[in-house]
């Protein structure tokens, strides 16, 4: 294995349905360019319920699941790997904090959002979820 393989990494990024019906898809993936991060595929498509469900399992006891799967099948969405060494935590900083009063100006939540649901983006939290979630979107392609 050479050390190039090693040190490269795969994660998974959703822009949600806001994002793509507000007009941010290429704003969102040009900061994606300029931090410097390669993108190793990318389809736009509306999401099964059922995908969605699988996807959000983590929360799925929460009182807010059902509006959350309502706002992820609302609207076509944009599939995104990005590659790159630490591509995952990179990522996760240059997206911002879940709660909007905790997203800081500079990140595409802290820029972008002010909903704690509709929030823009997705993006894997560790190595184990980006493994699963890559494989959940894009086993077809
Ligand atoms: P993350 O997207 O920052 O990883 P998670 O806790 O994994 O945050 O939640 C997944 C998604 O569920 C969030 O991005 C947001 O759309 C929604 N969500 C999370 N927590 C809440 C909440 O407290 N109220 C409403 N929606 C929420
Ligand atoms: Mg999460």
């Amino acid at each position: 294995m050479t050390a190039h393989f090693d040190s490269t990494e795969q994660t998974l990024v959703i822009i949600k349905p806001d994002g793509v019906q507000r007009k941010l898809v290429g704003r969102i993936i040009q900061r994606f360019e300029d931090r410097g991060l390669t993108i190793k595929k990318m389809y736009q498509t509306m999401l099964e319920p059922k995908k969605v469900q699988e996807h959000y399992d983590h929360l799925k006891e929460r009182d807010f699941f059902p509006a959350l799967i309502d706002y992820m099948t609302s609207g076509p969405v944009v599939v995104i790997i990005l590659e790159n060494k630490d591509v995952i935590q990179i990522v996760r900083s240059m997206i911002g904090a879940t709660n909007p009063l905790s997203a800081a100006p500079g990140t595409i939540r802290g820029d972008f959002a002010v909903s704690t649901t509709e929030n823009v983006i997705h993006a894997s939290d560790s190595e184990e979820a980006a493994a699963v979630e890559i494989q959940r979107f894009f086993h077809e392609q």
